[in-house]
């Protein structure tokens, strides 16, 4: 079983089941109404032919039935896709960056890392991007996937409710190494997260410091004319 650690786990795998349930009625209903007449209407029962005339009542019931069935799946399918792709107003904006063949996640702060981490309960807004090819951002316990296209923003977004560390794949073939596009999405506490962040905010100002020297003493000598 998938690990269900997400607000659109319950949503996601009722309508599955539904649409599950709806195509083995089927394949049964049609399995055994073939069998039966085949069996039936056997040449060695029924050694005359006898022409059958159409029925409206049936045809009637044959292409409204299925046609019910068909938009009531849309329906679901439709409600679940505009669930995810309206995020709450004060979601934590991640970007998501996809690349032959590995992910990029930046945080508000400018923190990038390459692996995803979230925390615990909070409603966090991905923006999907693509630098080349598309690619699909799909995190298999959290019941989220959406494409990253390039040249266009795509947006989802959960609230990770289990903490733990999840798999991020890319779902849209992408090239030779597109089985090895994977990532990992780690759930921590908001506390654990916030000090992770802070600690990376950190690290990344310090990288920046070192290599920047050029840059600083060119506004130093602006500043003195
Ligand atoms: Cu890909």
């Amino acid at each position: 079983m998938i690990a269900q650690a997400s607000n659109f786990v319950n949503e996601t795998d009722t309508t599955f089941f539904i649409i599950v349930a709806v195509c083995v009625f089927f394949l049964l209903l049609i399995t055994i109404s073939m069998v039966v007449f085949v069996i039936k209407y056997s040449r060695k029962r029924n050694t005359k032919p006898v022409n059958i005339h159409g029925s409206t009542a049936l045809e009637i019931t044959w292409t409204v039935i299925p046609t019910m069935i068909a938009l009531g799946m849309f329906w679901l399918g439709w409600v679940g896709y505009k669930d995810l792709s309206r995020p709450p107003k004060d979601s934590m904006i991640v970007d998501v960056t996809a690349q032959m063949w590995r992910w990029n996640f930046k945080y508000a702060n400018g923190v990038q890392t390459d692996t995803l981490y979230v925390p615990l309960n909070k409603d966090v807004e991905v923006r999907l991007h693509s630098l080349d090819v598309d690619h699909s951002f799909y995190v298999p316990a959290f019941r989220v996937k959406k494409d990253c296209i390039p040249t266009r923003t795509n947006i989802a977004w959960f609230r990770a409710e289990e903490v733990g560390t999840y798999q991020v794949f890319c779902a849209e073939y992408c090239g030779l190494n597109h089985s090895y596009m994977y990532s990992a999405v780690k759930v921590l506490p908001e506390y654990d997260f916030n000090m992770w962040l802070a600690g990376k905010a950190q690290k990344t100002t310090v990288a920046n410091t070192g290599s920047g020297s050029v840059k600083t003493s060119h506004i130093v000598t602006n500043s003195g004319n």
